[in-house]
């Protein structure tokens, strides 16, 4: 089914929710944008970490000298009332800030910025069983932008260009995924996921000055590990570490917790989803399925108001 789409401050039947060609965001991927889960959890509809994202957005355009002519208020409550008129119990949100009319070229300071928020349903990312049975993948032959090139730390239409080639890349070849490479040769993430790796009970993940995208649900996974009584490692780790790890996740609202049963066709591990990721996975799943949520990492969902 199609959803209104909230645009410039007013809900749109999907059909409607059209821009111009001349659009500045069509030449350039001048747009930042957001992916949100709401879950059905046991206790109502809830949006995972609504404010870190929508304050991700605010960085991500501020990175761009963009300025979303809402507050973050404002764009918390369109996410909510978005999905409430949908009727969605459950759904992916995608808000996005782009540049729009204003006269092409390169600069963008004239174009104006244009707000829109959707939502759909989006099942599991990387392909169905992937939660349980694990993906395979490849260590791309496209790096991640070195920095000082495009931003990392903005979630940027552009970056992912880069993103695209590496995905189409392992699609093509039979895989589900592939990992990057920060420029200078170490383990970085996914095309649209973090990266996680487990040796002797100790967890490893790239410091967010290797060119990630600071994640949210990694941010999630690094508290949840610790609370588990885990050591979590924020550091850069070298590629052949890949190859040795007892076990490799993947973390991403897309993706959710998503393990990883072979790279270059090394298997990991025993070849399917290690215990550790396990229990990390069915805690991620405890807080959005079940609705058990000590951190307050849910914000729930009005209903919708009949007219
Ligand atoms: N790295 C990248 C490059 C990335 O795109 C994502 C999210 C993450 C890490 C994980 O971040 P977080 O969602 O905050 O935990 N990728 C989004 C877009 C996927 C797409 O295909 O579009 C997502 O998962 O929503």
């Amino acid at each position: 089914m199609q959803h209104d789409i909230w645009f410039n401050g007013k809900l749109v039947p999907y059909e409607d929710a059209k821009i111009h060609v001349l659009s500045h965001v069509v030449h350039y991927g001048s747009s930042v944008f957001e992916g949100i889960r709401c879950y059905e959890t046991k206790k109502g509809s809830g949006v995972f970490r609504l404010r870190e994202h929508v304050r991700r957005l605010f960085d991500s355009a501020k990175i761009y000298r963009m300025e979303i002519p809402y507050s973050i208020e404002e764009i918390e409550q369109a996410i909510l009332s978005t999905i409430s008129q949908s009727g969605l119990k459950s759904c992916y949100i995608r808000p996005l800030a782009f540049r729009g009319m204003g006269g092409l070229g390169v600069n963008p300071l004239p174009n104006d910025v244009d707000t829109v928020i959707a939502v759909w349903n989006w099942g599991a990312y990387l392909g169905d069983g992937a939660l349980e049975q694990g993906v395979d993948v490849e260590v791309a032959s496209w790096n991640r932008m070195a920095p000082n090139t495009f931003p990392s730390l903005a979630k940027a239409g552009g970056n992912y260009l880069n993103a695209a080639l590496v995905k189409m890349d392992a699609i093509l070849k039979g895989y589900n995924e592939g990992i990057m490479l920060s420029s200078n040769g170490l383990l970085a993430e996914g095309s649209g996921e973090n990266l996680f790796l487990i040796r002797d009970g100790v967890i490893y993940t790239a410091p967010t000055s290797l060119s990630i995208l600071p994640g949210i649900t990694r941010d999630s996974l690094i508290t949840i590990a610790r609370e588990h009584g885990y050591t979590i490692e924020e550091r850069a780790i070298q590629r052949e570490a890949l190859y040795l790890a007892d076990e490799l996740f993947f973390t991403g609202t897309a993706a959710e917790v998503t393990p990883i049963r072979t790279v270059d066709k090394h298997v990991i591990g025993e070849g399917k989803r290690g215990p550790i990721t396990e229990k990390l996975q069915s805690a991620f799943f405890d807080v959005v399925k079940n609705g058990n949520d000590p951190h307050n990492w849910l914000t729930a969902v009005p209903e919708a108001v009949s007219a």
